[in-house]
């Protein structure tokens, strides 16, 4: 009936939030025995990166430990850590590469 309470609410905010897929980093992991030229493909055969960009971001894996080399939904991530971790081990270097939730 017209005297009931049951729709008071407070609306704060009337914006409707547009839902977003979740993206996930792609990250390369250093390691002593991968050879620089290796990590350098990687990144250009996998990532669509210049010559001049893959050796930038192998430096700063080379350097840190650790860098994310692309941010990507959780299918492509999934393929590229795929691909990467493939070519790797038919090559025998420990290369490592990983996904995490952004
Ligand atoms: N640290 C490796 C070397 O000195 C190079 C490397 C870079 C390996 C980035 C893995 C990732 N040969």
């Amino acid at each position: 009936d017209k005297d009931d309470d049951s729709d008071i609410g407070v609306v704060l905010e009337t914006r409707p939030k547009t839902q977003r897929p979740p993206m996930y980093k792609v990250m390369l992991l250093n390691d002593d025995y991968t050879p620089m030229e290796f990590v350098v493909h990687v990144l250009e055969r996998f990532f669509g990166l210049s010559h001049a960009q893959a050796f930038e971001i192998m430096l700063t894996v080379h350097k840190k430990g650790l860098a994310v080399v692309g941010v990507f939904s959780y299918e492509i991530a999934e393929t590229k850590v795929a691909q990467v971790m493939d070519f790797a081990q038919r090559h025998e270097h420990p290369l490592q590469c990983t996904m995490e939730k952004e």
